[in-house]
């Protein structure tokens, strides 16, 4: 074993060493993001059998909580509530914001989804924490609801866990994004995918095809278009996942590239998109856009969204930087109430029409 491997410890001692302005008290709030996705991951990895005596409920999203929703919940919860720089956290299963019992004067928010892709759990599919890390106000000595609603652009700090065949957290503190692997041996995280960067070309793309009929006219033709492959106005063939855990997709556009989609539709004209802005879409885009990828609405940069709610959701496009602009283009046409066509060299073109 290499001695010399760089552990999630000595990368953030190395951060600050590069960059003076880095928190050491951002860095140890991050080793208690740490721990907390080693209990997590250690429940999960123990599936039916960590459920025993967890009481569940329907969680603010309306949505009946799995048992693990409830112990990775929990875990941050128990972990951070002794984080003196934390004042307080926001989390998908919880209604309002929570007050760290150490964190008075804790200059620091917490936003995070404790296990998204949770709906996977039974049939054994990788799921993963995703955090995000905002400024509480200057002297703010409770966490109010309001100190959390800042704009994607305001995260220190972003990242997500993945509980899957290898365990791994992929971190960003608006220097690059980085991947560490937990070792299980000795119960570290070491640095693996340093500088993780997502090309900017790909032939992938992610969206969850049942869909396809609530589908706005830009989305039906961006993937039209790429279903019709070579014989079509892309010339080459795409090929097509949905794994139903966004911290998977994402991971996976980290290592090859590629556009995941939950766009507006009209399925639920209540709800503008499925995934949540706060502890989804914008730690998400952080990360992406640090990997020099690109993270939209369809209509609008998502880290520039401005939050009105807590748990409010968006469309979300997000992946290699050329694919988000063309979709990007195909919103603004169709906005523009310019016909969206479908250019097919073999046969004659074809409007999409509106919706
Ligand atoms: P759950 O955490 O309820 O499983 O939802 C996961 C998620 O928020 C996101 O991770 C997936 O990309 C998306 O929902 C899957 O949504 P569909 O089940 O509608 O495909």
């Amino acid at each position: 074993m290499s001695y010399h491997r760089i552990t999630l410890s000595t990368f953030l001692i190395e951060e600050r060493r590069k960059t003076p302005a880095f928190d050491p008290e951002l860095a140890a709030l991050i080793k208690d993001v740490e721990v907390s996705c080693k209990y997590i991951a250690s429940a999960v990895s123990r599936g039916k059998l960590a459920e025993a005596q967890v009481s569940t409920m329907v969680n603010i999203q309306g949505e009946e909580q799995k048992p693990l929703d409830v112990i990775a919940n929990e875990a941050v919860l128990k972990v951070c509530d002794s984080t003196e720089q934390l004042l307080g956290v926001v989390s998908e299963e919880m209604e309002g914001p929570y007050a760290v019992t150490w964190g008075r004067n804790g200059r620091y928010l917490l936003v995070y989804d404790p296990l998204d892709g949770s709906s996977n759990l039974d049939v054994n599919l990788t799921v993963g924490t995703i955090f995000s890390v905002l400024r509480a106000p200057e002297g703010a000595k409770e966490p109010k609801a309001e100190y959390f609603l800042q704009p994607g652009t305001a995260q220190v700090a972003a990242g997500f866990s993945l509980y899957g065949p290898s365990v791994m957290l992929i971190l960003t503190v608006g220097r690059g994004v980085h991947g560490f692997t937990l070792d299980r041996e000795v119960g570290t995280f070491i640095l693996t995918h340093p500088d993780m960067r997502i090309p900017e070309e790909t032939r992938e793309f992610a969206i969850n095809a049942s869909n396809e009929r609530f589908w706005e006219p830009p989305v039906r033709l961006y993937v039209e278009e790429c279903q019709q492959g070579k014989s079509g106005p892309r010339g080459v063939d795409f090929n097509m996942r949905w794994i139903a855990s966004m911290v998977a997709e994402v991971y996976r556009i980290l290592i090859r590239g590629g556009l995941f989609m939950y766009p507006r539709d009209t399925k639920d004209p209540s709800k503008p998109g499925r995934l949540r802005l706060l502890y989804e879409a914008n730690p998400m885009s952080m990360i992406v856009e640090q990997a020099g990828g690109a993270a939209s609405t369809g209509r609008e940069r998502i880290l520039e969204v401005k939050p009105t709610s807590l748990h409010q959701r968006v469309p979300v496009i997000l992946g290699s930087r050329n694919e988000v602009e063309r979709l990007v283009s195909y919103h603004q046409a169709f906005d523009r109430g310019e016909e969206l066509t479908f250019k097919s060299p073999l046969f004659s073109n074809r409007s999409i029409f509106r919706s």
